[in-house]
C-alpha cells in the first residue's frame, strides 16, 4: 500500500466571506478514504446557519469590489488563479484520490487541466459584448448589456470533485457572479485545499464561498435562499429533481447535469482493436462514478460473440488496488451506499435473466479487503426491458445488448429516459456522419469515447438535464441581457400613448 500521511490539520476549515470558519454548530463530520475504509480528515458540518452566512457573505461581495472591476481585472485574477492551481496540482490530486478513491492518474489528469478552464473563461471575461439595436424609434439608441445573475449556489457530486465544480465556477465567475460552492458530503477534502488558492490569487473576500455538509441538511436552503439567483447542480437525478421544485418556488434559475445510461455502439465495421479498449475505458475507467459512463455497449450481432469474447478477456487483465498507486487500473467505489447500489444492482440483473460474463461480487484479494471494490462486470444478452439497460447503476457494471442494423441501434440507444453521451464505432465515413443525427444525446464521440474540453459543449438532452457546461456558451448561462433605451431627441412624450 503506497504511504497515507495524515492531513497537517486536525480539522479542516470552510470558507465564508474570506474567513476559515468552523461550523457554526462546532459540528464535524468524517470523511473516508475509499481504499482503507477508514476516516483521515474531519470537514466542518455546516447548518442553515452557515449558508445563510456564506449567502450573506457573497450577496454583499456582489455588490462590492467584485462588481466595479473591470472584467480584464476579473480574469486576470482568474489567470493567476489557474497558475496557482497548476502549481498545487500534484498536491490537489492526491487529496482527491484519498477522498474519493479514484485513479491518481485520472485525477492528476484532472488537476493539471483545470487550469485551463480558468484561463479559458477569464480570457472571456472581457469579450462579452453586448449589441446596439437599430431601433425602430426615430432619435432613439437602443443597446443592450450582458449582465452577471448575482449569487450562484454551486452543489457537486463526489466523482469528479474539483473537475466538476470548475465547470461551474470558472464560468460564473468570469460572467462576474459570486459563488456558495457545497462540494459532495464524500469528497470535500480537496476543495477545502482549492480554496486557499482562491485567497492568493486575489478574488476579494466573499466572492467565492466554500461550505460543507450534508445535502439533505443544507443543501434545500442553499436553493432556495432567497438571495441566491441561480443554482447549478450536477449529481443524480433524484436528486436532480428536488433541486429543480424547490428552485421553482423562487422561480430561480437552474442548469442541471444529471445521470446518464449512454449507449457506446460498435458495429462490425469498426475496428475493434480500437473499439475494445473503448468500451472498457467507457465503462471500469472510473470505476463507472461519471455521469458520461459508456453503461450499454450494443453490439452488431454479426461480431457480437467476437466482441464480449475479447472484453470478457481484456477487462480480465484490469488490476484493481490502490488508487494512488499509478499502475492500478480499477479503484475501489467512493462510497459504501454507492457500493450497496452497485451490488444491489448485480442481483437485480441475474434475477432479471441477464447473462453473467465476468466479475459480480466484491474481490477476494485480501491486500485490497479494507476498500470498498466490486470487480468489474459484464451482463450479456441485456434486454431493454431489465432494469439494468434502463436505470443508471453508476458502478463498473457493463451491460450488453445486441442489435441487428442501424436502425435498431438507434431505436435501442435512444430508449432511455436519458441522453447524456453515446459512443460510435465504425468505418464506415456515412455511417458515422449520419448517426449523431438521430442519436439523442448532448454529446456523440464517433470512433473515441470520454474526451472533455473546456472549449466544447457538455450537457445532457432529456432526463440528463439541461444548461451547458463549458465551450464558449457555458458563460451564458451565468449572465442575463439587459435592454437600454436613451432619447437622444429631445422629444416631449406623450403622456397616455405607449412609445
Ligand atoms: O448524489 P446526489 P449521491 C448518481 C449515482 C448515485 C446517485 C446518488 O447514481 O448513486 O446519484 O448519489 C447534494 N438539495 N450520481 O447521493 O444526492 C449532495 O450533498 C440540494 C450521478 O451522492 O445527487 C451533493 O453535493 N443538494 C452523478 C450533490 O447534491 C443536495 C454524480 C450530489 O449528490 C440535496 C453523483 C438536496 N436535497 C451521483 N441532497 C453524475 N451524474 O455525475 C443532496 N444534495
Amino acid at each position: 500500500m503506497i504511504q497515507r500521511p495524515p492531513l497537517a490539520e486536525d480539522k479542516l476549515a470552510m470558507l465564508i466571506g474570506g474567513r476559515w470558519a468552523a461550523a457554526a454548530s462546532g459540528e464535524y463530520f468524517e470523511s473516508f478514504d475509499p481504499f482503507t475504509g477508514k476516516a483521515w480528515a474531519l470537514v466542518p458540518r455546516a447548518g442553515v446557519a452557515d449558508v445563510d452566512a456564506a449567502v450573506e457573505a457573497a450577496s454583499q461581495a456582489f455588490r462590492g469590489e467584485w462588481r466595479s472591476m473591470t472584467a480584464s481585472a476579473r480574469g486576470q485574477i482568474m489567470a493567476r488563479f489557474a497558475d496557482l492551481v497548476a502549481e498545487e496540482a500534484e498536491n490537489l490530486a492526491v487529496l482527491e484520490t484519498r477522498d474519493n478513491g479514484k485513479l491518481i492518474n485520472e485525477m492528476r489528469m484532472q488537476c493539471k487541466y483545470i487550469p485551463q478552464w480558468f484561463r479559458f473563461f477569464g480570457g472571456l471575461a472581457d469579450k462579452i459584448e453586448g449589441r446596439v439595436i437599430p431601433i425602430d424609434k426615430p432619435g432613439v439608441f437602443n443597446y443592450t448589456k450582458l449582465e452577471p445573475l448575482g449569487v450562484v449556489a454551486a452543489i457537486t457530486p463526489w466523482n469528479s470533485p474539483l473537475m466538476l465544480a470548475t465547470w461551474k465556477l470558472a464560468p460564473a465567475l468570469a460572467a462576474g457572479n459570486t459563488v456558495v460552492w457545497k462540494p459532495s458530503e464524500f469528497s470535500s477534502v480537496s476543495a477545502l485545499f482549492f480554496g486557499r488558492l482562491f485567497e492568493k490569487a486575489g478574488f476579494p473576500k466573499g466572492v467565492v464561498n466554500i461550505i460543507t455538509g450534508f445535502g439533505h441538511e443544507i443543501g434545500d436552503r442553499m436553493v432556495t435562499h432567497p438571495r441566491v439567483a441561480k443554482v447549478a447542480f450536477t449529481g443524480g437525478d433524484a436528486t436532480g429533481r428536488r433541486v429543480y421544485q424547490a428552485a421553482a418556488g423562487g422561480l430561480k434559475k437552474v442548469t442541471l447535469e444529471l445521470g446518464g445510461k449512454s449507449a457506446n455502439i460498435v458495429f462490425a465495421d469498426a475496428k475493434l482493436e480500437a473499439a475494445i479498449p473503448g468500451l472498457v475505458s467507457g465503462i471500469f475507467a472510473a470505476t463507472g462514478q461519471t455521469c458520461i459512463a459508456g453503461s450499454r455497449a450494443l453490439v452488431q450481432r454479426s461480431v457480437y460473440d467476437q466482441v464480449v469474447e475479447k472484453l470478457v478477456a481484456f477487462a480480465k487483465t484490469a488490476r484493481i488496488g490502490d488508487p494512488l498507486d499509478p499502475d492500478t487500473q480499477v479503484g475501489p467505489i467512493t462510497t459504501l451506499p454507492q457500493r450497496k447500489k452497485v451490488l444491489d444492482y448485480i442481483g437485480i440483473a441475474r434475477d432479471e435473466g441477464a447473462l453473467q460474463l465476468l466479475g459480480g461480487k466484491v474481490p477476494e484479494d485480501k491486500a485490497i479487503a479494507d476498500g470498498w471494490f466490486v470487480e468489474p462486470t459484464m451482463f450479456g444478452n441485456v434486454s431493454q426491458s431489465m432494469r439494468i439497460a434502463q436505470e443508471e447503476v453508476f458502478g463498473p457494471v457493463l451491460s450488453i445488448i445486441p442489435f441487428e442494423d442501424e436502425d435498431e441501434a438507434v431505436a435501442i440507444a435512444n430508449d432511455s429516459i436519458y441522453g447524456l453521451a453515446a459512443g460510435l464505432w465504425t468505418q464506415d465515413i456515412g455511417r458515422g456522419i449520419r448517426l449523431p443525427d438521430r442519436l439523442e444525446a448532448g454529446i456523440v464521440w464517433v470512433n473515441m469515447y470520454r474526451a472533455t474540453s473546456y472549449l466544447s459543449p457538455f450537457g445532457g438532452y432529456k432526463q440528463s438535464g439541461f444548461g451547458r457546461e463549458n465551450g464558449r456558451t457555458a458563460i451564458y448561462e451565468y449572465l442575463q441581457e439587459k435592454s437600454v433605451w436613451i432619447d437622444a431627441g429631445n422629444s416631449i412624450p406623450a403622456p397616455f400613448v405607449q412609445r
